[in-house]
């Protein structure tokens, strides 16, 4: 990978370094349009793709990529561990590395690569930017409808318990600043799902960072497996009510501790 000077960083002069996390999970034949497409789009940001051992040869497939390119680099991993472990990983990597920014990226083409000018400009004014479908301007390709259903239903139920103001918590196209990764704290990330994006949303609002959310295009991916699954969404399911609960909780407690003090006055 070529060292750059700041002045031809990818995100211009206040942005600067960008690392595009890709994590991969059998997508050998995704893999190389969608890195081909964020290095055309995105010329000055490298790539990190982050493969846990995928049995169907992904992981060779993104030696060769990296192999032909300076800008690509593997992490590869012993096995799958989850959405959340591979971006733990990346995020790590990336930081030991003195990146600026940080993006999250599937290897489908659900994420298009030529919408990522748009998230890192966002960046400018935001510690972490999501790319939003269900904001005005956003949309979703080829979803059937119990899919637009339980990301809406999902997304509604994250707003409500949480309390946050954000539209699609559960999006993985996201563009973080490095200083916002490490204000948030990784050390205790524990979910690995969809659960993942929730959790960190929920710590960057909590931690009083400034979250941003860009209308995208998400295509549902068409070669290749969803790695969706009912476990996947039992854990989203079980964290978010508990965090939901953890979170009026403590503003019940907040309340009741202003009006004592209200009352001794
Ligand atoms: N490294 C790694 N990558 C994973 C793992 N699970 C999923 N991925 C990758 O994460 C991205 C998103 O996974 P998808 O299977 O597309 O799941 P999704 O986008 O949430 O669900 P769909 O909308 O049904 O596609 C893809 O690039 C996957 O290859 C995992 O355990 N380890
Ligand atoms: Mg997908």
């Amino acid at each position: 990978m070529s060292e750059r000077p700041e002045s031809a960083a990818a995100g211009g002069p206040t942005i600067g370094r960008v690392l595009v996390c890709i994590p991969t999970y059998n997508e050998r034949e995704n893999l190389p349009p969608v890195v081909a497409r964020v290095r055309a789009a995105v010329p000055d940001a490298d790539v990190l793709v982050l493969d846990d051992n995928s049995p169907d040869g992904t992981g060779d497939v993104a030696d060769d990529l990296a192999a032909g390119d300076d800008a690509v680099r593997v992490l590869h991993r012993a096995g799958k561990e989850g959405l959340g472990a591979a971006y733990l990983a990346g995020f790590a990597w990336a930081l030991e590395r003195g990146y600026d920014a940080i993006v999250e990226m599937d290897a489908d083409g659900s994420h298009q690569p030529e919408q990522l000018p748009s998230l890192l400009a966002a960046l400018e004014h935001a510690d972490l930017v999501i790319g939003s479908r269900w904001v005005h301007g956003g949309s979703v390709v080829n979803w059937p409808l119990h899919r637009k259903a339980l990301s809406v239903g999902g997304n509604l139920y994250t707003r409500v318990l949480l309390g946050m103001g954000v539209n699609d918590a559960t999006a993985g196209y996201r563009a973080y600043r490095a200083a916002a990764l490490r204000e948030i704290g990784l050390q205790d990330v524990a979910s690995q799902g969809y659960c993942f994006q929730v959790d960190l949303t929920n710590r960057a609002v909590r931690r009083g960072l400034r979250v941003t959310e860009v209308p995208i295009t998400f295509v549902e991916r068409e070669i290749g497996d969803s790695k969706m699954s009912g476990d996947i969404m039992r854990e989203s399911l079980q964290r978010i009510t508990r965090w939901g609960l953890q979170h009026r909780v403590t503003q019940v407690r907040s309340l009741r501790h202003r009006e004592e003090t209200w009352h001794r006055l």
